[in-house]
């Protein structure tokens, strides 16, 4: 298939719930390719009036390169129509098979306009928020490699966005706990996003101007998940905890 019949076939089967067979069964594609899949899945989206919105990073900490076996970071888009209401429902019935995992969100201050280094990241910094992703693989058993998530725009589905607090507070290592029902199911910390969150920033403002993409004033940045995901039940509470800060949804089956 061509690039923009992949984008085509990946796209298809969000819109109809629909998981399909990994692209790398049948075909090897380089990231470099699996990237442009992507940015094509976008401009489909962004013909039906989504808006963009900003970035995700994925694969920042051990234990989601463990549990995906995927060991290099990646990045995908995130859309307006992505946004979940904090303290809402979360509709499953929109997603394939959805997981949950507990990230911080950067709101960027200004344009990233050049690789960025530690040092100057803060700058760019209006304000960080605990954030949950729902992430939705569009395959099998939500299986992949490395190109195959790059394609389907890293598995970005949902966000849920709790209040923005200060950059000037210590988020380099805040205790998360994330709960189904109550009952703790994941228990980290910022730190285990790079040592420390902000590389993923960094990271973030490498790995998007290697691949011409610009993050930009306003826009958000998810860290990527500091600990593994977990499938969300139907009609389930699920609430992250980050020292201070707190974010809750409820899922309807
Ligand atoms: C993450 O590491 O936060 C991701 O979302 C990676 C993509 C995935 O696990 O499907």
């Amino acid at each position: 298939m061509t690039i923009k019949e992949l984008a085509k076939y990946l796209d298809d089967a969000a819109l109809q719930r629909m998981e399909v067979s990994q692209i790398s069964d049948t075909q090897t594609l380089t990231i470099n390719e699996a990237y442009q899949v992507q940015t094509e899945l976008l401009e489909r989206r962004y013909k039906r009036g989504e808006k963009y919105i900003g970035i995700k990073m994925g694969m920042t900490s051990r234990a989601k390169m463990v549990q995906m076996n995927i060991f290099e970071m990646v990045w995908g888009r995130l859309t307006n129509a992505m946004i979940e209401e904090e303290g809402g429902n979360v509709e499953l019935k929109k997603y394939i098979h959805p997981r949950v995992e507990p990230e911080l969100c950067f709101l960027i201050k200004k344009d990233i306009s050049h690789p960025l280094n530690a040092l100057e990241t803060m700058n760019y910094i209006e304000a960080v928020a605990p954030a949950m992703e729902i992430i939705d693989s569009r395959y099998k058993n939500f299986k992949f490699n490395h190109s195959d998530v790059v394609a389907d725009n890293s598995s970005s589905s949902g966000l849920v966005l709790g209040t923005w607090f200060c950059k000037d507070t210590n988020f380099s290592n805040l205790g998360i706990a994330m709960e189904i029902n109550g009952k703790i199911t994941q228990i980290g910390s910022t730190a285990t996003i790079l040592g420390n969150p902000i590389r993923a920033l960094v990271a973030a403002s490498q790995l998007t101007l290697k691949y011409e993409h610009t993050i930009k004033a306003n826009d958000f940045v998810l860290a990527g998940a500091a600990t593994t995901a977990d499938f969300i039940p139907p009609n389930a509470h699920v609430r992250l905890r980050m020292e201070g800060q707190e974010s809750e949804v409820y899922s309807q089956a």
